[in-house]
């Protein structure tokens, strides 16, 4: 949409590489694996980049996993990991991902606006 207009245009966030681990796959247990993502949150999804130049669409060897938001349920989870500044996404079709970043900063500043793109997607 056009920025400014009612005011509550969702933050659109990139360029962290965040760690990122796919605990659920549709409510289907995965082996924890983390893997550094590069971010991308749009109005409705967030999107991790295996390689950084697909943040600007351009063709790479990596992938990217989508991660819809509408209906998620995101929450911090100190008791799921080893790690600091972990949370963890839960989409609406039961898949689970946990991210983390080593700076709280910048975890903090992922989940706020993941945060407020699930609440403005999922209220409509
Ligand atoms: C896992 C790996 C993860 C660790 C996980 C281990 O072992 O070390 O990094 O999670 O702990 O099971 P493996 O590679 O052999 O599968 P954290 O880094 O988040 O602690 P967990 O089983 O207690 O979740």
């Amino acid at each position: 949409g056009v920025l400014g207009v009612g005011g509550a245009e969702p933050p659109e966030l990139k360029g962290d590489l965040l760690n990122v681990a796919k605990i659920s796959d549709g409510g289907k247990k995965q082996r924890k694996n983390w893997t550094g993502m590069w971010s991308e949150l749009t109005s409705d999804q967030l999107l991790l980049h295996k390689e950084r130049q697909q943040e600007a669409g351009m063709k790479a060897g990596g992938k990217t996993d989508v991660v819809q938001l509408c209906g998620a349920v995101i929450e911090w989870t100190p008791d799921k990991s080893s790690r600091k500044n972990v949370f963890q996404i839960t989409t609406h079709t039961g898949s689970e991902y946990l991210l983390q970043a080593e700076s709280y900063s910048t975890a903090s500043k992922w989940f706020d606006g993941i945060r407020k793109t699930v609440d403005s997607s999922s209220k409509l």
